[in-house]
């Protein structure tokens, strides 16, 4: 193990994925961590959480110098929300995401990918707030790497009646196409599935405040309506390997990806290891 792992107070090494819980990543493609988030990190998230939609900025971050939210009716996702509210990036940067990540997905080191912050208002007739059925990697094609994953955090406790993330079992190892994240069928996927053969095994997620899922970049996932009294707050955490770079195309095309426009260039190629954008969380660069 990397020493420098106990050195931050804020690693708590009997918190950390132990050999059993990396095989059940690896066979399931997600894990459920302890609580590893402390109240206090969760309670300022959800200050800025309000701050953001407030339009109350530490920095602009991508937005221009006159961004205001627009909140709609429906599921709310902003990226890069951490680049803009000092608490969220403090979530974002607690230690042991990265921590935890580098475990799960064996890597050297673990980089920011981006953030989406997500806030899913309690069901009513046409709320659109569902989260279809999809993979990360699908929107990922730009990467070399296949171990990215996503942390996800919630600001509370989550149940499927709330509309909790749920996973397909073992679907990172499926070739699926056609999902999409914001599509509001959760329906059809299942009997595509089984029409396939494929062993279709839907887990949706119970957990307390400060757990955190973790899913693998191929494993599909989704969420049904919030049907708890009070709307669905959460972060996920989209992140990488430091190893991963973007993925050149033989005809010299870069699948499209909001990263490619932020990043700084190098020799027309995007720099995912750009810290402003991707800033390391755990462990070497590569
Ligand atoms: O918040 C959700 O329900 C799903 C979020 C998601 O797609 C993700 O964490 O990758």
């Amino acid at each position: 193990m990397d020493s420098s792992l106990t050195r931050d107070p804020e690693v708590q090494e009997s918190l950390l994925p132990h050999s059993e819980d990396i095989q059940f990543y690896r066979d399931h493609g997600f894990w459920i961590s302890p609580q590893i988030i402390p109240d206090e990190v969760l309670d300022a998230s959800e200050r800025g959480m309000q701050r953001y939609y407030g339009g109350d900025l530490d920095s602009t971050g991508i937005h221009p110098p006159d961004w205001k939210p627009t909140p709609g009716e429906g599921l709310r996702k902003d990226d890069y929300s951490s680049m803009c509210v000092d608490e969220l990036a403090q979530l974002v940067h607690h230690p042991m995401i990265g921590t935890t990540a580098a475990r799960l997905s064996d890597a050297p080191g673990i980089r920011l990918w981006h953030d989406q912050l997500l806030y899913k208002p309690v069901d009513a007739p046409g709320t659109r707030a569902n989260v279809g059925w999809h993979t990360d990697r699908q929107y990922w094609q730009c990467c070399t790497s296949t171990e990215m994953l996503t942390a996800w955090v919630a600001f509370h406790d989550v149940t499927p009646e709330g509309g909790s993330v749920s996973f397909f079992d073992g679907s990172h190892r499926w070739e699926v196409t056609g999902l999409d994240f914001f599509s509001q069928d959760l329906d059809g996927l299942e009997a595509i599935a089984r029409e396939q053969g494929l062993p279709v095994d839907i887990k949706p997620t119970t957990m307390k405040r400060g757990q955190v899922s973790f899913h693998h970049c191929r494993t599909v996932h989704g969420s049904g309506a919030n049907r708890s009294s009070e709307p669905r707050r959460s972060i996920a955490i989209h992140l990488q390997p430091t190893t991963n770079r973007a993925r050149v195309n033989e005809d010299g095309t870069i699948a499209p990806h909001s990263n490619n426009d932020l990043t700084r260039q190098v020799e027309g190629v995007p720099d995912y290891t750009d810290e402003r954008i991707c800033p390391l969380l755990w462990g070497r660069p590569a």
